[in-house]
């Protein structure tokens, strides 16, 4: 097993995988901000070091500092959670140039992975079912690229090959339109991304969006865990999500999950990875891959009872993994609220000091979070405060139990979001399941009015 891990994160995550740590028996540490003093992991962790200044770019963000603290603890590994350097490729090179092992994919997969163009294209190399389009880059010649968009049907969408998560996208109604979108979407692609390649895809007008959760240790072993719903968002922020995805058509699934297994083989991944899809009419279209640990990790968990970053470090070690697919068996269904330090009614972070932090609990009720009464969230990062999860046999118990969660749960002293959840856990279309992925915002919309 690993010996060292230095944790390149801060917030639940970093706590998550220092508990992780703990029970394998590894050594941990921390690194902070200079904002990031009262973080709980801090204290718990065997060393913490002092990386930078509270601006992620010169603390989170800047690989010499990480690296440095890696060299000067003596660290072995590096985690680098969600967010921030996860899937920053030169970051993952530097680390292993090190010696230090990354505990995620190799930098080519990383890199492979983050041009969106040549995702899609090893995928469809793989078998996994993609979104009609382009397949390649959208010719900049303008005959041709209106060519490949009457040949897909409007309404299209043209995304930027360095985007993802939303950023550099832009939907296409009507012929007389393409060009000039075509160009504008690489104009702002190559100001973003410094990157202005784009591609075309069929635009889904109504889909839900339906995840994979995959396991590989890079030498010839891979796994899948099921799928998650992660319809319910807002501006491209995931606000609830759920596993195993509601109403899914069996068969469809049964073969999808096995192109995401196949897939990982093909391209010799290693590490936890999630395959993004969209479904629509019972089919499941891919949109990009993520090669690190997702925030909504724990929903898998809780319904296969693989402990997902124990098994990354597993993985990072060495070892081949330690889980057959048939030993993966899904039971019950859980559900995860995002709690975020914002407010509630106009989604704006809310920092400051939490006077009183009450947890709740109960049989099938899972807190993952680090905050505590008195810790004071900086205004410097993600508003995210914590996890709440549920898990029951059934769907409804486990909405039942995030319920009585949600009704339990204290955070007094600043704004949360725990109000829009209590509403959610109570709206019928949701209770029902199976909800696309403009649910949320059009119900936020009809509040309005
Ligand atoms: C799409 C789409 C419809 N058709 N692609 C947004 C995030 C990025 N990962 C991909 N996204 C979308 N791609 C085609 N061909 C609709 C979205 C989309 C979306 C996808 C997943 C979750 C929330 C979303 C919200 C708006 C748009």
């Amino acid at each position: 097993m690993l010996e060292k891990v230095l944790i390149a994160n801060r917030g639940e995550i970093a706590l998550r995988i220092l508990r992780a740590c703990k029970e394998l028996g590894i050594k941990t540490v921390a690194v902070h901000s200079t904002a990031d003093r009262e973080l709980m992991h801090l204290a718990l962790a065997d060393e913490s070091v002092c990386i930078g200044p509270a601006l992620a770019t010169n603390s989170y963000l800047h690989i010499p500092a990480i690296i440095a603290a890696a060299e000067v603890t003596g660290a072995t590994a590096i985690h680098p959670g969600y967010g921030f350097l996860a899937e920053n490729a030169d970051f993952a090179e530097q680390v292993e140039k090190s010696g230090f092992a990354f505990v995620g994919p190799k930098a080519d997969t990383i890199r492979l992975m983050g041009d969106k163009v040549s995702a899609k294209d090893a995928m469809i190399k793989s078998g996994v079912p993609v979104v009609p389009g382009s397949d390649g880059p959208l010719p900049e010649n303008e005959q041709e690229a209106l060519r490949i968009a009457r040949e897909v049907g409007y309404p299209v969408i043209i995304k930027a090959a360095g985007g993802g998560g939303g950023r550099g996208m832009r939907v296409v109604h009507k012929e007389e339109d393409l060009i000039k979108s075509a160009k504008l979407t690489r104009t702002e692609a190559g100001a973003a991304f410094g990157n202005p390649m784009v591609y075309l895809e069929k635009f889904l007008g109504n889909p839900r969006h339906v995840e994979v959760q995959v396991l590989s240790d890079g030498q010839g072993n891979a796994i899948h865990l099921y799928d998650r719903d992660c319809s319910l968002q807002r501006r491209h922020q995931k606000v609830l999500e759920e596993a195993p995805a509601p109403y899914i058509d069996e068969k469809a699934r049964a073969e999808v999950l096995q192109r995401c297994v196949d897939a990982c083989i093909e391209i010799g991944y290693r590490g936890a990875g999630t395959f993004e899809f969209l479904y629509e009419d019972g089919r499941f279209y891919f949109i990009e891959m993520n090669t690190r640990v997702q925030v909504e990790h724990p929903v898998t968990e809780m319904v296969t009872g693989v402990d997902i970053v124990k098994e990354m470090l597993s993985i990072a070690a060495g070892n081949k993994l330690s889980i057959k697919q048939e030993d993966v068996v899904i039971r019950g269904h859980s559900l995860e609220c995002r709690i975020n330090a914002e407010d509630p009614e106009k989604f704006l972070p809310s920092p400051g000091k939490v006077k009183h932090f009450h947890a709740p609990g109960g049989n099938g009720v899972r807190v993952d979070s680090h905050l505590y009464s008195g810790y004071s969230v900086p205004p410097n990062y993600d508003s995210l405060i914590g996890k709440l999860i549920t898990y029951g046999a059934t769907r409804e118990e486990a909405m039942a139990r995030m319920r009585n969660a949600l009704d339990e749960i204290v955070v007094d002293g600043i704004k949360t979001n725990i109000p829009l959840h209590r509403d959610l856990v109570r709206d019928e279309g949701f209770c029902k399941g199976g909800v696309n992925i403009h649910y949320l915002e059009k119900k936020l919309g009809m509040d309005k009015h």
